[in-house]
């Protein structure tokens, strides 16, 4: 029995959810908490619910929409992403490995299938970490790298709390976060960078994931007038920020693996012509090898001290730190065989984007399948997936979720 997914209503939903959470510009921003967010929040709930899935929300607001059929026994295989986005995003980051996921079980339901355990599709709460950081926070605390007290007392770059902005969506769920362990974790997700493009690839057999470490610094100098301060007497805060940002970049550029994103900036008080007093930015380091990501903090940290000799006064806060992972190689062999099977080109790869799955892959046996990303790009409305690769990847999670829930 050849079971197929039906790619129209996946693509239907994803067009459906990707309106759910447009802003008044008319861009995709639907962080953790909000509004937007719970729009999204509630379509998706409406799915399974039409699915016959039985909702279960933990108490991080994690959506588990179960399929428990006759007889199936033991822990879930369970399917998931998230569908929370960052600013003005693409629509299929996240919510294609949900709404494939939702698009399995109906799939075996339609085609009889009998599994002998039962399925789940999760969305995870938080996987952007842009209101609320670390990233990955839903999965993390199902996880138990976090404690849910902890993630739920998170303060959030606009000064709200995660716990409360749930509660406000009504996505305050009972659950206990990890109720569920999964016998195995899939996630599938649009590759988000250039490879299976380039090589002319339908699909990307995710084998690992690299190592993350995100810090907020902020460097303090003295305010004084544009005008009337020599260069020699200043201490620009906003010149210090801008050495760091060059310094990482040229590092990035010149350490095996690297890649480095000073992503946010603010200069105090902002005024045209007053010397920074104060910079306020965020770090983003990345490397697949833990020695060398870990040589890239040591390096800021150097320039960091420098600045301080230089009479700058600088602090750091870490936001988020997660090392490489290598995920299960009997899951990965099952997706490379569904692959081959479905006859799709593909390639093992690692993962340059974070992804819940380096938080599950702590409490299962997990790994992750990518579709081609037209130029590479997202997080970035142009973030665009052809049809025909979004159905091939979704009949490839079909095919490995079914063989594991045998
Ligand atoms: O930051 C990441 O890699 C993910 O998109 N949260
Ligand atoms: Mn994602
Ligand atoms: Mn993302």
């Amino acid at each position: 029995m050849t079971l197929a997914i039906d790619g129209a209503r996946l693509v239907y939903r994803l067009e459906a959810l990707g309106e759910a959470g447009r802003d008044d510009a008319g861009r995709l921003t639907r962080l953790a908490g909000s509004d937007a967010d719970k729009a999204g929040r509630d379509l998706l709930c409406d799915w399974m619910s039409a699915a016959g899935l039985r909702i279960e929300i933990d108490r991080i607001g994690n959506i588990h929409g179960l399929w428990v059929p006759e007889g199936a026994q033991g822990d879930p295989v369970v399917m998931g992403s998230h569908i929370d986005t960052v600013i003005d995003a693409g629509v299929y980051d996240g919510c294609l490995g949900v709404l494939a996921g939702l698009a399995v079980i109906e799939a075996l339901q339609a085609g009889g299938a009998g599994p002998a355990r039962p399925l789940a599709v999760v969305a995870y709460t938080n996987e952007e970490g842009v209101r609320y950081a670390p990233d990955m926070m839903g999965s993390l605390v199902a996880a138990g790298g976090m404690t849910a007290e902890e993630a739920l007392a998170t303060v959030g770059t606009d000064g709200t709390t995660l716990g409360e902005e749930l509660a406000r969506i009504g996505y305050a769920g009972d659950r206990e976060p990890g109720f569920i362990t999964p016998h195995a974790y899939v996630e599938l997700h649009v590759e988000q960078g250039p490879v299976l493009e380039a090589e002319g690839l339908g699909l990307g057999v995710v084998e690992s994931l690299q190592g993350i470490s995100w810090q907020r610094v902020t460097i303090g100098g003295t305010a004084n007038h544009a005008g009337t301060t020599p260069m020699a007497l200043r201490r620009d805060a906003g010149v210090a920020a801008a050495r760091v940002m060059c310094f990482l970049d040229r590092m990035a550029r010149e350490m095996e693996g690297a890649v480095a994103t000073v992503g946010t900036i603010e200069l105090v008080p902002g005024a045209i012509n007053v010397i920074p007093a104060a910079a306020r930015f965020t770090v983003d380091l990345r490397n697949p090898d833990e020695a060398r990501l870990t040589a890239q903090e040591a390096a800021l940290g150097g320039l960091l001290d420098e600045l301080r000799s230089e009479g700058f006064e600088v602090a750091t806060e870490r936001l988020a730190r997660f090392e490489p992972v290598l995920f299960d190689p009997e899951i990965v062999a099952r997706i490379e065989a569904a692959a081959q099977g479905r006859q799709l080109a593909h390639r093992r790869m690692t993962s340059g984007a974070g992804h819940d799955a380096q938080m599950i892959a702590r409490v299962a046996p997990s790994a992750m399948i990518f579709v081609p990303s037209r130029g590479g790009i997202s997080h970035n409305p142009a973030e665009f997936t052809a049809e025909a690769d979004l159905v091939a990847g979704a009949n490839v999670l079909l095919d490995v979720a079914w063989s594991l829930s045998r």
